[in-house]
């Protein structure tokens, strides 16, 4: 099994953390979203990262590879049988990488991601993101926390979803004020800490120099 992208992706560190979880041995291929890599290209044609190879079969999306996985390993899935839980554990993965990524991506891509991609940088936009549009996607999250995990009571995809974009605020140094989120900063500092998490956060930090 392959996962093609940058480390520093929140969809990769999804995938990626999803598979540790599972005990799925993957390689990673460090590839930035748009690279014109003929193998990666194959399996994301648009460019985004991840990108996904099991022998022959190639795949993109993150939500798509963690679906594909699931239904290829069925024992101690990620995604809940029941049906609401079901419903709510895939609301939560939309939630984080769609509205989650759109708040905490706008300031991780202006203040780091587009030095390193070559990208011009709106600076402003990322003061924008902190100030006005994340604040409440953090408050609702801080709200749906009601106990250790997000849906029931064991981990599932709804958490890997939801965490996987925060380490990249701190690598943006926002500026985000954890006493309001008292829950939130526990949990993220719980699930975050898991070993599915410990390694690829360790690169991450060796990479952006501390
Ligand atoms: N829905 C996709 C989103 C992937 C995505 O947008 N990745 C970003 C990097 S974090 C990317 O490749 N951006 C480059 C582009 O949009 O061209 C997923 O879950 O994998």
């Amino acid at each position: 099994m392959i996962i093609y992208g940058a480390s520093l992706s929140p969809f990769v560190r999804k995938v990626a953390a999803y598979a540790n979880e599972r005990g799925l041995a993957f390689e990673h291929r460090q590839v930035p979203p748009g690279a014109d890599h003929a193998e990666f290209r194959a399996a994301s044609p648009f460019g985004k990262v991840p990108g996904f190879a099991d022998g022959d079969y190639r795949l993109s999306d993150s939500s798509a590879i963690i679906h594909y996985l699931e239904a290829k390993y069925p024992e101690n899935p990620l995604l809940p049988a029941d049906a609401e839980a079901r419903g709510r554990a895939v609301w939560y993965d939309e939630f984080g990488d769609t509205i989650l990524v759109g708040a905490a991506g706008a300031i991780f891509f202006n203040r780091v991601a587009a030095k390193l991609l070559g990208a011009e940088p709106d600076l402003a936009a990322a003061d924008r993101a902190e100030a006005e549009t994340l604040p409440p996607v953090l408050a609702y999250i801080e709200e749906q926390i009601t106990g250790d995990y997000l849906v029931g009571d064991t981990l599932t995809l709804a958490d890997l979803a939801v965490v996987s974009p925060l380490p990249n605020l701190d690598y943006a140094q926002a500026k985000i004020d954890w006493a309001a989120y008292p829950k939130l900063k526990a949990y993220k500092d719980r699930i975050l800490g898991r070993e599915s998490f410990a390694a690829l956060l360790a690169a991450d930090r060796a990479f952006m120099g501390g």
